[in-house]
């Protein structure tokens, strides 16, 4: 980024107050604020409370090595214990746990008591395949709720778990075997995806022809689909209801220490390899228990949770198991997609499950949208109290959108920045506290130091953009990258001294808001201005014919990028009647919005945009396309055939 801040385009002047009768009752009050700023490490301190430490802490945070950080270490605890055993030992054993909905309409109630049992048996399993404190386990699964019996039987007996998307090719899942040199890989026949089983044992046996995965000396399987011909490997393969169900339910946990590695979990990586982030036990529980009760309110007794994400995503591991399970909450998990069978599956789930608070990403909201309003109209969404959106930007028409015809128009929105890096919630509005503003995440949350700098490491003043930044250590920050601190340094501490460095642009607001603006590496200079991907994907959306857009800058011999824009249009529209014309009046209406200068040069309708499997939009592979290169890495793309499409359609550069 050049030296000139990002333009401060978007002027967003809509504000929505909490209600009053969430705000009496809140978890949270404003008092969080006042108390953590006044006593940061005490603050934290109280919130590790929360969880049932076999030794407490006497020590909050060790910094004496910056920035290899260790939080509340002379405690030990079990992960797991608090997740399951403690609810059971406080008479709540009789409360369902997870509400698991398969795709094609199966479904199964599990009680804190039977998810105890469950995962006591899978820990008796492990550790009869010799699985031992600090193994890794690869688990590599659909969404069924074996994932998150695996997940809490590692951290049970102490062994690190890495979780794979279920969608991710047998490359992808070889290179992360390899690079945390796992020793059990847990996985499935298949599982159901849009109407269809899809195998997965395919690609964990492909996947262990490769180099570098010799050390795996077991594969634990689970029959989902059924499937009859499925490839097996005697003495290498083992079957779930074989060997798990003969486990005793009896498991006694033993306690480790609060920097015990907890997960490994890679982040996509837009180029090179892709990065092994390690989390450990204490403080990463202690901040995902805390935001998942202040962030979203969550009252256990009466809350049905549901976090629409795939375990395979810091967001599944946060915000399906541990958050949400560590407080003893009902949850739902469902396996598929959103429109199989129909477009209203999700409301419906909302509807049968009576659910509460909803947790999804933008990219889900959008295509609601795109799909049209009488669809969750058709349902009973009246129990929904708060809702969250995580995982991009979220452009305010969507934001809109949300709490209108999904909220009733009374629910609070909750715009959650974070990363897998950070663990947990970093920043967000508290839906009891916080006048919300649609698109931005606003402000740190109790406990978190977060600002805007440019490019000289000075906090930039209310009104200007700049770099996001964390300016002092979280429970639940990433330890270092699994097996390379070098690059954990590199990447995350170099660019600001003693700061964290994010990635993201970011602006603040006249009130000193923080509104996320996209990737660093997405942002566009156009004739001299560093103007946001996500401001002019807001403006484009902002358009009643526009469900979503992805923009990125083109080299342009004039104005060293310009704008290209992508967008998908609302409902079945068919454009190509009145294509041109429609493409200049959306040109017109992004200068309206944001002014000449983010006016794109380039329009493309097109039917999909490529993602990744958390709904992220790969913006590198559309520049690829703007400026006719042959396409990078699209190993994480959900599905690469959108690419063929979006190429077919783009006709020759003016
Ligand atoms: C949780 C998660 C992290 C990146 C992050 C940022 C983007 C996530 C966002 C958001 C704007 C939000 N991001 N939440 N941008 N507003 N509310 O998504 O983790 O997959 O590691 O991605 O996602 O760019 O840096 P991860």
């Amino acid at each position: 980024m050049s030296n000139e801040s990002l333009a401060n385009l978007l002027k967003e002047e809509r504000r929505f107050a909490p209600p009053a009768a969430l705000a009496e009752q809140a978890n949270v009050t404003a008092e969080a604020y006042e108390q953590a700023r006044a006593d940061r490490l005490g603050f934290w301190a109280e919130q590790a409370r929360r969880l049932s430490w076999h030794t407490e802490p006497t020590q909050t945070l060790d910094w004496s090595n910056p920035p290899f950080a260790k939080w509340f270490a002379d405690g030990r605890l079990n992960v797991a214990y608090n997740c399951v055993d403690r609810h059971v030992e406080n008479g709540l054993g009789d409360r369902v746990a997870l509400h698991f909905e398969g795709e094609p309409g199966d479904t199964r109630s599990i009680t804190y008591a039977q998810l105890q049992s469950e995962v006591s048996r899978a820990a008796n399993a492990l550790l009869e395949l010799g699985v031992r404190p600090g193994d890794r386990v690869a688990i590599y699964l659909p969404m069924i709720p074996e994932a998150v019996v695996s997940m809490l039987a590692c951290a049970r007996i102490g062994a690190p778990h890495s979780v794979v998307f279920g969608g991710f090719s047998a490359d992808a899942l070889a290179t992360r075997i390899k690079d945390a040199d796992a020793r059990v890989v847990i996985t499935a026949d298949g599982g159901f995806r849009r109407g269809k089983p899809s195998a997965l044992k395919p690609a964990v046996d492909e996947a262990l022809t490769r180099p570098g995965t010799e050390d795996v000396r077991s594969v634990l399987v689970v029959r989902r689909t059924g499937q009859e011909d499925i490839a097996w490997t005697e003495g290498r393969d083992l079957w779930w209801h074989d060997l798990v169900d003969r486990q005793s339910d009896r498991h006694v946990p033993e306690a480790f220490d609060a920097e015990h590695p907890l997960f490994i979990l890679y982040t996509s990586g837009t180029t090179g390899k892709p990065k092994g982030i390690l989390h450990t036990s204490g403080g990463y529980l202690t901040q995902i228990s805390y935001t998942h009760h202040a962030v979203f309110d969550l009252k256990p007794e009466s809350d049905v949770f549901w976090c629409t994400a795939d375990v395979g995503w810091v967001t599944g591991h946060s915000y399906i198991v541990y958050g949400p399970l560590s407080n003893g909450a009902t949850e739902v998990l469902y396996e598929g997609t959103p429109d199989t069978p129909h477009r209203g599956r999700w409301w419906e789930i909302v509807q049968k499950y009576g659910v509460t608070v909803l947790y999804t990403a933008p990219t889900a909201i959008r295509a609601a949208m795109k799909w049209g309003d009488d669809i969750p109209a058709g349902f009973d969404l009246s129990s929904l109290r708060v809702l969250g959106s995580v995982g991009e930007p979220i452009n305010p028409e969507a934001w809109v959108w949300y709490r209108e015809h999904i909220g009733g128009g009374r629910t609070p929105v909750v715009d959650t920045w974070w990363q897998t890096e950070t663990g947990g919630i970093m920043i967000s509005p508290l839906p009891g506290v916080t006048a919300t503003k649609p698109g931005s995440a606003q402000v740190p949350i109790p406990g978190i130091a977060a600002t805007v700098v440019d490019d000289e490491a000075r906090e930039v003043p209310n009104g200007s953009g700049g770099y996001l930044v964390l300016t002092e250590p979280w429970p639940s920050m990433l330890r270092t990258i699994w097996g390379d601190d070098q690059r954990f340094l590199d990447t995350y501490w170099s660019r600001f001294e003693g700061r964290y460095f994010a990635g993201d642009g970011a602006k603040k607001d006249d009130d000193g808001d923080i509104w996320l603006l996209g990737r660093v590496d997405d942002v566009m200079l156009v004739s001299g201005h560093n103007i946001s991907t996500t401001e002019v994907e807001s403006a484009l959306v902002s358009h009643p014919r526009v469900a979503e857009a992805a923009v990125v800058g083109a080299t342009d011999p004039q104005t060293t990028q310009a704008i290209c824009a992508f967008v998908i249009l609302r409902g079945d529209e068919d454009a190509s009647a009145d294509e041109s014309a429609l493409v200049e009046e959306l040109r017109a209406h992004v200068a309206k919005q944001l002014g000449p200068i983010a006016k794109p040069k380039r329009i493309l309708p097109v039917a999909e945009l490529p993602k990744t499997r958390s709904g992220k939009i790969m913006r590198r592979l559309l520049r690829d396309v703007a400026e006719q290169r042959t396409l990078g890495d699209v190993t994480t793309l959900t599905d690469s055939s959108v690419m063929d499409l979006i190429q077919a359609k783009l006709p020759a550069a003016p």
